[in-house]
Order: structure tokens, then C-alpha cells, then sequence
């Protein structure tokens, strides 16, 4: 039973087949994936950082369609929610529940091979990081692993090749060319996913000295004392204890040193470029780095100073990633392809940006636990919409096979959230979401937990600890006072426990993976 429309209306166009059919136009579909990208680094969102984040093109998308307000991942990690994305499912149901070396099920059923058999060509260009090779796609070139910002390799079905420039510059590029030699008779579905603004954060060149003289918002509990929160004060990703100097923060040996400070980590991102642009990096950092050694300045100082540079960086490689929405949505409109492409932007995960100190992701805390999501689609989306519904990766496929006009496999764990384009949350949509990180132990040092999260209320279950927290966050937006215990809590707690159990078996959780 192909080309059912499950839900929704039938707004978008009709073409004339050559064989003199009436045959509905197939939306494309451009899904941009970025990593790490907070939702409070994009101004759209009007939120925390975000007057300051450099985003107008991603904003376009929004102020085109929509703007969702409340969507989540179902494990906050690059791999797994990559897998849930393709899926439609829960990590537990894909097998990708960790990154790692144990890579992706490619025999499975995907999105884009559903696509691929209801006539889409398929692309996908730029992280992968699924470890197998992708399946499902007409053309792939991905980097390897994590991928390097600086003359980068991309692997092929054919070869590995370093490409001289900028990753984010890389990577727009090829979409481009992509756009320029694909099927024109197909509908394609195309992954742009960008390696930027992931860890270590290496601007491109042209924007190093972007934010020199930014001083951006210290968010009120970056001197979070992790009272009441064991899991939270066991963490590895605290920007002024954990990050890396010389890696992460680009801070050198001394006054006019172009010698960075030692740290375990191998300083590949300076060993892969030339000397020349080794000494314009360095030299575009001078100042910066002189005037922390000049400065004589307290614990308390150093650590606000190297939130600042952190955020300098990190929204420095926004920029880039801005840069190239621009590129596409101009080429988009260029070929006429933007009245029928349903355009995606949103982030693997989300990422703190100082709040309780951290920086990185993996807690069912908010700001990794929610990721931005901006859609356009003009026959179904009208500029300026708000989605305020609680929707999660796992609903990306069966939405775009809804959207497409073709059935959505039962097994798919994922709703389609194309009743919420208008803007209102039909009575029938659900009111919690389910959430499972199992990646310890593993790199910065959390805690394997699950948890449900309702509009007002978010239950965590430490399981391995069997430590328990609850937030009310209408009252408690920053997660900072657990109040699980508390006696007049309980009804809550036992509403949230039940609701919790009936998500496990309704996902079916197997119980070994909750112990
Ligand atoms: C790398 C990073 C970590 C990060 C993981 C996972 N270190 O190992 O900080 O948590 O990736 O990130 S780095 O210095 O090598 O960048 S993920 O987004 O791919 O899941
Ligand atoms: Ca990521």
C-alpha cells in the first residue's frame, strides 16, 4: 500500500507524468544536521546566548516555517541519535545505544532505503560517525569518525581523500555539486551534516578574531555546587577542570608563544594545517593570549576567562555553519527547489554552553536533552509558526514519510508530528517522552540513566546507583533543586513512576537494560 497519506492535507503540487498521469509531486527533503549545536546559540530562540549567536540564515528557516520549542533526543550522543533519526526508533531497538566501535546495523530498515524504494534519490555528505558503512544512500562522502576541521579526509565507497580547506566550506560545496548533477526526474532526500560546532571548536580562519572582543553572558549556575545531584558532581565536563588547554582552549606556553599548552590530547588540529597558516592562526590569538598572561587573575577569574574563549570559538564555527544555511537556501531559491523541499535544521543533541559548568552533552538535563528544530515547507507551514508539542528524533522518519505520502512502517516507534505544522497540539498527542543514555563508562563520565519528561516534570533514574531525581521546571527551569523525596512530591513522584513504566513497555525496553 504505497503512497498513502496518513494524516495531514494534500497541499502540494500535481505534476503530469509522461505517461499522462496525474501523479502528486513528491516533497524533497533537505535534512541539515548539525553537532552539538545548542538550541540557546541560535538567535532565533531568543534565548540565553542567543542575541549573540550568528545565525540570521538559520533563522530564515524559521521565520519561513517554524520554530519548535520542545524537541528532544532519546539519548544524547552523536551515534545513537543519528541511529534514532534514521530508525524512527529508540536506541535499544536499533542497536545503536553507544558510539563506538560496534557500528550500525545497515541491514535494518532506514529511512532513506524507504525513501530510495518509493522513487527518492538518496545523498548523504559530510558525519557519519555510525562506524559500518552507510546503507541506503545513492551518494555518500563522509568524513572519518569525528572528522578534522582543517583539510579533511572523506571517505567514499571508493577511496579516502584529504581535501584541502575549511570542513563546514567542505561540506557546503559538495551539497552543491550534489544539487548540480543529481536524477532531476527524482524527488531526492538529501543529509547535509555538518561536522561544526563539535569539540574542539576550530573556527575557520576568516572568522578566528569574530567574537576577540565579545564578552558573553555567564549563565547564572556555572558555579554550580551539585547539591542534591551525585550523578551531576561525578561528571567529567567542567569547562575549568576538565577542558583541555591547549586542545580545547587554544591557550599557549607564555607571552607571544605560538607553542600550545601541553595536555593529553594529540593537538592534531594544528599538525593537519601549514606552517603559514599555523602562524596566522597563532597571530590572529595574540592578543587574546597576552593579555591572560599579563593579567594577573583569580581561580574564579580563569574560569570565567576560559568560559570566554570557549564561547568565542564555539559560536565562532556557528558562524561558518550559518555561512552555509545561506549558501544552500540562496541555491534553493535559485533553482526554484524551495516551494517544494521540506528544509530541516537541527543538531544530533544539544550542549551546554557553561551552565552548570559544563560544557558537552550526554545528561537528560535540558540544554543536551533538547535540540533545536527549525522546518520549512510552504504548503503545509506558515512563516512564523511555533510548535510548542513535545516531539523527538524518533519522529523525523515516519514525519517526512507522512509528508512524502507513503505509509509509515508499524514497527516505526517514532509519530509523525505533521499534525502540529498549524501550530496547535491536537488533544490526541502525547505528553511525555521517554529517554535512555547508556554510554558508561565512557568519555566525561556519566552516568547511564533513563527518565521521563512531561511538559512540567522530569524523573531520572541514575539505575546503576538506583538514584532518583525529580525537577519541577516550571519553578525549577535550570534543574538545579532535585526534589525527589520530598513529601509532598509523592503523588507526583508515583504519577511520573507509572508513566515511566507504561513508556518502557509501550518502547519495550528489555528490563536487563534497566539495571
Ligand atoms: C569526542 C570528544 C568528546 C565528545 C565525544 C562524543 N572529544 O571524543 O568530548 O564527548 O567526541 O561526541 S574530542 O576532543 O576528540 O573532540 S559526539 O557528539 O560525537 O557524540
Ligand atoms: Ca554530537
Amino acid at each position: 500500500m504505497r503512497n498513502k497519506i496518513i494524516s495531514g492535507t494534500l497541499l502540494f503540487p500535481f505534476i503530469i507524468s509522461c505517461t499522462g498521469k496525474i501523479q502528486q509531486e513528491k516533497p524533497n527533503v533537505l535534512f541539515i544536521l548539525t553537532d552539538d549545536h545548542a538550541m540557546a546559540a541560535i538567535s532565533a530562540y531568543r534565548s540565553g546566548l542567543s542575541t549573540l549567536a550568528p545565525t540570521p540564515n538559520i533563522d530564515r528557516i524559521a521565520k519561513e516555517g517554524a520554530i519548535f520549542q520542545a524537541n528532544y533526543c532519546c539519548n544524547s550522543i552523536s551515534g545513537p541519535s543519528r541511529a534514532a533519526i534514521l530508525t524512527g526508533k529508540h536506541s535499544h531497538k536499533n542497536g545503536f545505544m553507544r558510539n563506538g566501535n560496534q557500528g550500525f546495523d545497515g541491514t535494518q530498515q532506514t529511512l532513506p532505503k524507504i525513501l530510495q524504494a518509493n522513487g527518492y534519490e538518496t545523498a548523504l555528505i559530510g558525519k557519519w560517525h555510525l562506524v559500518s558503512e552507510p546503507t541506503g544512500f545513492d551518494f555518500w562522502t563522509i568524513l572519518s569518525d569525528q572528522g578534522e576541521y582543517n583539510h579533511p579526509d572523506f571517505i567514499t565507497g571508493k577511496d579516502t581523500t584529504r581535501h584541502t580547506g575549511y570542513v563546514t566550506d567542505i561540506i557546503t560545496r559538495f551539497t552543491k555539486e550534489w544539487l548540480d548533477k543529481r536524477d532531476k526526474e527524482k524527488p531526492f532526500f538529501l543529509m547535509m551534516n555538518h561536522k561544526a560546532p563539535h569539540r574542539n571548536w576550530v573556527p575557520a580562519e576568516r572568522h578566528y578574531r569574530l567574537y576577540e572582543h565579545t564578552l558573553f553572558p555567564i549563565p547564572e549556575n556555572y558555579f554550580d555546587s551539585y547539591d542534591n545531584r551525585v550523578a551531576a558532581s561525578k561528571q567529567e565536563m567542567n569547562i575549568y577542570r576538565d577542558m583541555y588547554e591547549g586542545h580545547d582552549l587554544k591557550m599557549v606556553t607564555g607571552t607571544d608563544s605560538d607553542t600550545l599548552l601541553y595536555d593529553p590530547w594529540p593537538h592534531v588540529f594544528i599538525d593537519r594545517i601549514t606552517p603559514e597558516e599555523k602562524a596566522r592562526f597563532f597571530e590572529a590569538y595574540r592578543e587574546r593570549n597576552n593579555d591572560f598572561f599579563s593579567t594577573p587573575r583569580t581561580e574564579k577569574e580563569i574560569a570565567e576567562w576560559k568560559l570566554q574563549r570557549y564561547l568565542q570559538d564555539y559560536l565562532a564555527t556557528i558562524k561558518s555553519v550559518d555561512e552555509s544555511v545561506g549558501e544552500i537556501l540562496d541555491y534553493l531559491k535559485e533553482k526554484g527547489l524551495d516551494k517544494n523541499t521540506i528544509i530541516v535544521y537541527t543538531s544530533d543533541q544539544g550542549f551546554y554552553l557553561g551552565e552548570h559548568g559544563w560544557f558537552d552533552k550526554r545528561f537528560m538535563y535540558e540544554e543536551s536533552f533538547v535540540m533545536p528544530l527549525l522546518m520549512s515547507y510552504p504548503s503545509e507551514i506558515n512563516p512564523g509558526t511555533e510548535i510548542k508539542g513535545l516531539t523527538q528524533n524518533i519522529d523525523f522518519a515516519p514525519t517526512f514519510l507522512d509528508m512524502c505520502g507513503i505509509e509509515i512502517p508499524e514497527d516505526m516507534q517514532g509519530q509523525s508530528f505533521r499534525p502540529l505544522l498549524g501550530g496547535e497540539i491536537p488533544e490526541s498527542w502525547r505528553e511525555s517522552l521517554y529517554y535512555h543514555y547508556y554510554e558508561y563508562p565512557g568519555f566525561h563520565s556519566v552516568k547511564a540513566h533513563y527518565g521521563v519528561k512531561t511538559m512540567r516534570y522530569k524523573l531520572i533514574h541514575f539505575y546503576e546507583d538506583n538514584l532518583w531525581e525529580l525537577y519541577d521546571l516550571q519553578n525549577d527551569p535550570n534543574e538545579m533543586h532535585n526534589i525527589y523525596g520530598y513529601p509532598d512530591m509523592e503523588e507526583v513522584i508515583q504519577k511520573m513512576k507509572k508513566e515511566l513504566v507504561r513508556l518502557q513497555e509501550m518502547y519495550e525496553v528489555p528490563k536487563e537494560l534497566c539495571e
